[in-house]
């Protein structure tokens, strides 16, 4: 699938059903959606304001935890607000949004390549979930000459743990796919040497918010004494205020597909958590590996300074 085949509703259909997810690529998908979008919408310089901040708060409610769909939306934004007339505007649309992947997609390589070095030449690690930034990290340590053994653990509800695995696989990366449940057992028994995950959105304290189960992760980490990484690029950091940022309520039938459940029990499905700073020892980054509090102070001062959508 070319996410620039995708029209505005067709991009929030794939982004809110996870046929597309992670947050990198979300973020790209929502930058390229909205500048379609008003490549096909005609009228005048207003006319196409007001399609741009309609399209963006429609991204933007798909998936309200990630930032990236906030930063690449409000990189179209802005491009649609310095333009002086419509055509300029569409054109400096789709330029933003081609700015943006061309910025992340670079951010992420830098982040690769600092993150390759941590491994070294022989690590086991433990993972969470499925993120496009480790997945690189690994296949290019390997690549390198680590002799990698990892370890990835389902992540209930939507076992994005089997993505993991059958990418590390293709690679000839060693796998082995775990129950979350059993992240104790693993960092106690396994050697692990370094959990690595990725973050949907870091906040100004430096906590990250990723795949629910990854502060659980984190905290056994820190109780078998294994270093805690979060491989970020500057995309995921927001200084919204911690408290504010919405951790995305899913539906049931994710955690009970079959329907198993007699009506009047309440399923509670919120799909991301807030691993804190004290926790995580690092946050890999494009300028390197920081610890969390410097790593938000060095990505967000590198962040364009974009108003919110309307
Ligand atoms: C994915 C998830 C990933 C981050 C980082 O959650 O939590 O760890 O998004 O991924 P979901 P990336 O499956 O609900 O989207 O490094 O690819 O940005």
């Amino acid at each position: 699938m070319t996410s620039h085949a995708l029209d505005l509703e067709g991009a929030c259909r794939v982004i809110k059903s996870m046929e597309v997810r992670g947050a990198e690529a979300i973020g790209l998908l929502a930058a390229d959606a909205l500048a379609v979008h008003l490549e096909q919408t005609s009228g005048s310089l207003e006319d196409v304001r007001v399609a741009a901040g309609i399209g963006a708060r429609r991204l933007l409610e798909t998936r309200p935890t990630a930032v990236t769909i906030r930063h690449g939306v409000r990189s179209v934004m802005a491009a649609v607000g310095a333009a002086p007339n419509a055509e300029a505007a569409r054109a400096a649309a789709a330029a933003a949004a081609h700015q943006y992947r061309e910025d992340v997609v670079q951010a992420q390589r830098d982040v690769v390549e600092h993150g390759a070095a941590l491994l070294g030449t022989a690590r086991t690690v433990l993972t969470h979930c499925h993120s496009s930034t480790v997945g690189h990290i690994l296949v290019e340590a390997a690549r390198r000459g680590a002799e990698l053994r990892v370890f990835a653990t389902e992540t209930r509800p939507f076992q994005q743990g089997f993505i993991t695995a059958n990418a590390l696989a293709e690679a000839d990366i060693p796998v082995t796919l775990v129950v979350d449940s059993a992240a104790h057992r693993v960092l106690r028994d396994e050697g692990i040497d370094r959990v690595l995950v990725g973050a949907d959105t870091i906040a100004s304290d430096g906590s990250v918010y990723n795949k629910i189960g990854t502060a659980g992760v984190a905290a056994l980490a820190r109780l078998h004494k294994v270093p805690f990484y979060c491989a970020s690029s500057r995309f995921k950091f927001t200084d919204q205020d911690p408290a504010a940022i919405p951790i995305e309520q899913r539906p049931a039938r994710e955690i009970d597909p079959l329907q198993r459940l007699r009506a009047g029990v309440r399923v509670d499905n919120p799909v991301f958590d807030r691993t804190p700073a004290e926790y995580v020892s690092r946050i890999i980054t494009e300028y390197g590996l920081l610890r969390p509090a410097e790593a938000a102070r060095r990505c967000l001062g590198h962040l364009p300074a974009i108003e919110a959508p309307a």
